[in-house]
């Protein structure tokens, strides 16, 4: 039996995570779930991996629930959603490294929550994405809910998910539900390029960075305000604080890799 997920790492630390059920547009059943969030686990523990991507294999990125996976099962929709996919995001959100969304193609259901759930969210032009609940009559899970509106408004939201309409590239970009769009033919390679640049950014300071904005997305100024200045003395203490200082006074690029780091 093939791999639900496929890990590869390169050298400059960007670890891909493929979503391995191309004939099924690699919607997800429990062992493709549990593989990911293993692996994202995997990634977050392991001081070689700076940047992680999320991607599909073949021509979509993920269908969301398999539903030829859910008849007969010995589990609650409650119980399969946090089983399952709140664990998955919630690693996603926790995890003290950067997570590319690279959507190939097609997101659906909880497919589109995952491509969300991503700290950056990078398209081939011919992605789209499907808020797909409703035409199986359920409601939007696995973060969607929280992401969408976010983004785009309560009412887009709305309206996208009482519709199911499908959102092309062009809109995702425009309505802010991804950062860059890149060509279908040189994806693969533009999504590397991107990731390794990501990966020679100061990799606490981003960590930091990460934790501060998912907090200040559910606090007060006030509280973020005290986040910032306790995670500040974070990052001023690193190392690579003093490196940023000495390479802008000495004209030079910051050198934010180290051997071991
Ligand atoms: C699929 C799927 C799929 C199985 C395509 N399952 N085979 C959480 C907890 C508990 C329960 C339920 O749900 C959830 C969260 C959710 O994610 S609910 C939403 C579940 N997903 C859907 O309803 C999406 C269903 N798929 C579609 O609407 C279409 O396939 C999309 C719009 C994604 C793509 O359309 P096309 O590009 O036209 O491709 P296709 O429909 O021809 O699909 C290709 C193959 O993939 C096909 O198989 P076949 O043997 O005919 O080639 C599909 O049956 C299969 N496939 N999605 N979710």
């Amino acid at each position: 039996m093939s791999e639900a997920v496929i890990t590869e790492t390169t050298r400059a630390g960007v670890r891909t995570l493929t979503l391995n059920r191309p004939d099924r547009l690699n919607a997800a059943n429990d062992a493709l779930l549990l593989a990911l969030t293993d692996a994202l686990r995997r990634a977050d523990a392991d001081d070689s991996v700076r940047v992680v991507v999320i991607t599909g294999a073949g021509r979509g990125f993920c269908a969301g629930q398999d539903l030829g996976d859910v008849s007969g099962r010995d589990m609650t929709f409650t119980e399969h959603l946090n089983h399952t996919y709140n664990p998955l995001i919630r690693t996603i959100r926790s995890l003290g490294k950067p997570v590319i969304s690279a959507v190939n193609g097609v997101a659906a259901g909880a497919g589109a929550s995952l491509a969300l759930a991503g700290d950056i969210r990078l398209w081939a032009q011919g992605a789209s994405l499907i808020e797909v609940f409703s035409n199986i009559a359920l409601v939007p899970d696995s973060g969607s809910t929280w992401f969408l509106p976010r983004l785009v408004g309560y009412h887009r939201a709305f309206e996208l998910m009482a519709l199911a309409e499908r959102v092309r590239s062009d809109d995702a970009l425009r309505l802010g539900l991804c950062e860059q769009v890149f060509p279908d033919e040189t994806f693969v390679q533009d999504v590397q390029a991107y990731a390794e640049r990501l990966a020679a950014r100061p990799a606490n300071a981003l960590k930091l960075t990460k934790q501060a904005l998912v907090f200040a997305q559910t606090s007060t100024l006030d509280e973020a305000l005290d986040q910032e200045a306790a995670l500040q003395q974070l990052a001023g203490d690193h190392w690579e604080h003093e490196e940023g200082v000495t390479a802008f006074k000495e004209k030079r690029p910051a050198q934010f890799i180290r051997d071991g780091e």
